[in-house]
């Protein structure tokens, strides 16, 4: 059996999914093992506590957690686990997703949640990578490409925006 390790993508509804979609794309194209689920902290608090709890002997290396409103997932997954948990907080209401993001970046002491943008899913993905690269060489090497293929379309973009300045 491989001994790769999973990340685990949790988000608080199915209604989150359209935002959360990105991340495990990215997770997938760097070739990790991910699993998703939907589970809330207020309507399945036994499941989410459940999952947490168990996450680790399952062969998570990271939780990625994605709520909207009163987005407690995140916190609650984390205060049944040692794993580094992540998370997303979801724009999905009035507020525009600052409630999400207060109440997912504003943790106690103890219990850290690592908080990415609203809607941030890519750079969940991308942190949750990180975290595995540092016992996966193989993974971190992609990690590295990928930063290298980032910094070519830029410097094909500020070549493409010379000419455009010079032609003006
Ligand atoms: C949160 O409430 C979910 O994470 C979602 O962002 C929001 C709305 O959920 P639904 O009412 O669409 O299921 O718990």
């Amino acid at each position: 059996m491989s001994n790769q390790k999973k990340v685990a993508v949790i988000m608080g509804s199915d209604s989150d999914f359209g935002v959360v979609k990105s991340a495990v794309k990215r997770l997938k194209d760097l070739g990790i093992p991910v699993e998703v689920h939907v589970m809330s902290a207020h309507r399945t608090p036994d499941r989410a506590a459940a999952f947490a709890a168990g996450a680790e002997k399952e062969g998570f290396g990271v939780i990625i957690a994605a709520a909207g409103k009163a987005a407690h997932l995140a916190g609650v997954l984390a205060a049944h686990t040692t794993l580094p948990v992540i998370g997303i907080p979801i724009k999905s209401s009035t507020l525009d997703g600052l409630d999400a993001l207060l109440a997912t970046v504003q943790m106690p002491s103890g219990i850290p949640v690592a908080t990415v943008a609203i809607d941030g899913a890519d750079n969940a993905a991308i942190l949750a990578a990180q975290m595995l690269a540092l016992s996966d060489e193989a993974l971190a090497g992609k990690l590295r490409e990928m930063k290298a293929s980032m910094a070519a379309k830029v410097a094909e973009k500020d070549a493409a925006l010379q000419a455009e300045v010079e032609a003006l």
